[in-house]
């Protein structure tokens, strides 16, 4: 571009151009006085950039988080002054918690009425001190180009939200109104890209390599961070003779149907997996910071090393005595040709064979099923109707576990959601995500009835775009998981859990979607199979049964204790739940 051309753009289009030439090509969010001038450059790109227009800024983040972790490049999301920037605060804490790399646009007001008090007058410099790694107030058209590279940078290279603030006079300067400061040389900045692979030192792979071939039972953790090595994973993994087990984050990282893993771990994991836990000598950490530390092995009990790209997060949860910081598929090549091969595999084969038992448990129990739609056999036939090369958004909630537990993910599909953050309501964004940056590929969110509701406009975000989204909505009409804790981890009967009830495929018709409804288990997997087959949005309304609990896959005593208690202690329905117990899966978990 000519000097002249560059004088004349606006600070609005230097921005929205420096954001093109970090490769960002959506941004998600809604207009506002405080921003239309990005907004007037934005439209200006049509074949550059294009704009998704949502009902609430928090979806606006949740989508700018959900793109990132989808495609692995940069999410954008840009909000007005004020409300509009509040609303973008919960999107971006689950991109920070689950290091996920974003741009946040806002507006603010009139440079020289900033503090006064002035319309929608928040500091949002202050506001996103906390959740972003970078922060500017962008002071005039000459700071746009060195302010957006370098939290485009910081985004990419820390996996983390940068954050600019643009004044709405500043969106309109142009270099021809404001003068660059005497050091401020025009274009001092670099717009080019760095990326690097990271490798543990020589000493520190040896000694990981020390601990692991001596281990006789090793077992492995792996999260979001494996995501992009499983061919390495699964070939440590069979030299180590040592079961997979995986984060929620980390579910796509091995096929739950690989027999070199035993699937989830927590209150939504398998009992192999457990098992495996309590029984190692060993643990292997690949990229996870799984945050419920009651299910890693005690610490004395196994010897541990840990593979994260962030030496921040090492020893975190679990004492290790070799820390590995570096890219976990490079690290982990390093470390195989340090490895010897098992040649017992007694461990690995105890896993399977568990794994095979706990399956046919699950299976059994949702056969089993009759009448009444119970959570399990709605996720276990929800996984079975699932395209090979699905995208899968989960929100969080009851609705969370039994997808966790019940579908068996294959090869070719993904899983995103909230991680650390957990935040109900992020299924329908992050799938709205998926679809506008997978086009073709199927893409399925499953939520819970008070996750849903909370951004429930963006029903119509998926209509806007044709998107052809299939969203299964978990109606029982409670905030399950949260009854299900005041019962089992506080011994108190359910209080303010109970939640109206909404006539979903009522409103999705309204919303422009095709709708389906079911409720038995008998009709579960027809009509998902119908749904999915169908084109353009579809949404699902599954009632269940409220009564199905939600238990860890081990009995954990303390647990049956308060569960005992807050059933005398006047819990509504407890005859019912205490017949449920006794059914399967549930007297297995039960079990002493
Ligand atoms: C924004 C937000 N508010 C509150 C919570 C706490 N919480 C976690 S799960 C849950 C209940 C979810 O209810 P629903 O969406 O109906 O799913 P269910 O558990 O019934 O499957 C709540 C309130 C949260 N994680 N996120
Ligand atoms: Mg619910």
């Amino acid at each position: 571009m000519n000097s002249e051309a560059s004088h004349a753009r606006t600070g609005a289009e230097r921005l929205v151009d420096g954001l093109i030439s970090w490769g960002i090509d959506t941004i998600f969010g809604m207009p506002g006085d405080g921003i239309n001038g990005v907004m007037e450059a934005i439209r200006r790109r049509p074949q550059q950039i294009r704009f998704i227009q949502v009902r609430h800024e928090e979806s606006a983040a949740l989508m700018a988080c959900a793109h990132a972790k989808w495609t692995g490049r940069i999410g954008c999301c840009l909000a007005t002054t004020g409300p509009g920037g509040i609303h973008l605060l919960n999107g971006l804490y689950d991109a920070k918690f689950d290091q996920a790399p974003v741009v946040a646009v806002t507006g603010l007001p009139y440079h020289d009425l900033m503090d006064t008090f002035t319309q929608q007058d928040v500091d949002h410099t202050k506001l996103f001190a906390d959740v972003a790694a970078y922060s500017t107030r962008i002071m005039s058209a000459a700071h746009v180009d060195n302010a957006v590279t370098l939290a485009c940078r910081i985004a990419s290279s820390r996996h983390a939200v940068a954050h600019l603030a643009i004044p709405t006079d500043v969106q309109e300067e142009t270099l021809e109104d404001v003068e660059p400061s005497s050091r401020n040389v025009l274009h001092h900045a670099s717009f080019a890209h760095a990326d690097s692979v990271r490798l543990p030192p020589e000493d520190e792979l040896d000694r990981a390599a020390e601990a692991l071939n001596a281990g006789r039972r090793v077992a492995i953790l792996a999260g979001a961070g494996a995501l992009g090595a499983r061919d390495e994973l699964v070939e440590v993994a069979d030299m180590l003779g040592a079961p997979i087990v995986k984060a929620l984050l980390g579910k796509a990282v091995v096929p739950d149907e690989h027999p070199l893993t035993t699937g989830g771990i927590g209150l939504l994991g398998t009992r192999p997996s457990q098992e495996a836990f309590k029984e190692c000598d060993t643990l292997l950490i690949v990229g996870s910071t799984f945050p419920y530390v009651e299910y890693y092995p005690k610490p004395g009990q196994a010897r541990g090393v840990q593979i994260d790209r962030d030496g921040g997060r090492i020893g975190l949860r679990f004492p290790v005595e070799a820390g590995l910081v570096g890219d976990a598929r490079e690290t982990l090549r390093a470390l195989k040709s340090r490895l010897k091969r098992k040649t017992d595999r007694s461990f690995l084969q105890r896993a399977q064979e568990r794994k095979r038992e706990w399956f046919a448990l699950l299976n059994d129990s949702a056969d089993g099923n009759q009448g009444m739609l119970s959570p399990g056999r709605l996720a276990r036939d929800f996984g079975q109707c699932l395209s090979d090369d699905a995208l899968v958004a989960w929100d969080s909630g009851h609705n969370t576990g039994v997808l966790a537990r019940y579908v068996q993910s294959r090869a070719g599909q993904q899983f995103a959601g909230s991680g650390m953050m957990a935040t109900m309501g992020c299924a329908v964004p992050y799938a709205i995500a998926a679809a506008l940056a997978f086009p073709g590929r199927q893409v399925v969110a499953f939520t819970g009835d008070g996750g849903l509701s909370m951004l429930l406009g963006e029903l119509a975000t998926v209509a806007r775009y044709r998107l052809p989204i299939k969203i299964v909505v978990m109606k029982n009409n409670t905030l399950g998981q949260i009854k299900w804790e005041q019962l089992m981890f506080l011994g108190n009967p359910e209080y303010e859990c109970d939640l109206q009830p909404i006539d979903f495929a009522k409103v999705a018709d309204a919303m422009g979607f095709t709708a389906y409804r079911v409720d038995t288990a008998e009709r579960c997997r027809e009509v998902l199979t119908e749904a999915f087959g169908k084109s353009g949005p579809v949404l699902v309304e599954a009632t269940v049964d409220p009564d199905e609990p939600l238990l860890p896959p081990m009995r954990m005593p303390k647990y049956v204790e308060n569960l005992e208690k807050a059933l005398d202690a006047g819990t509504p329905g407890a005859a019912r739940i205490r017949t449920v117990l006794g059914h399967q899966p549930y007297a297995r978990q039960l079990e002493p």
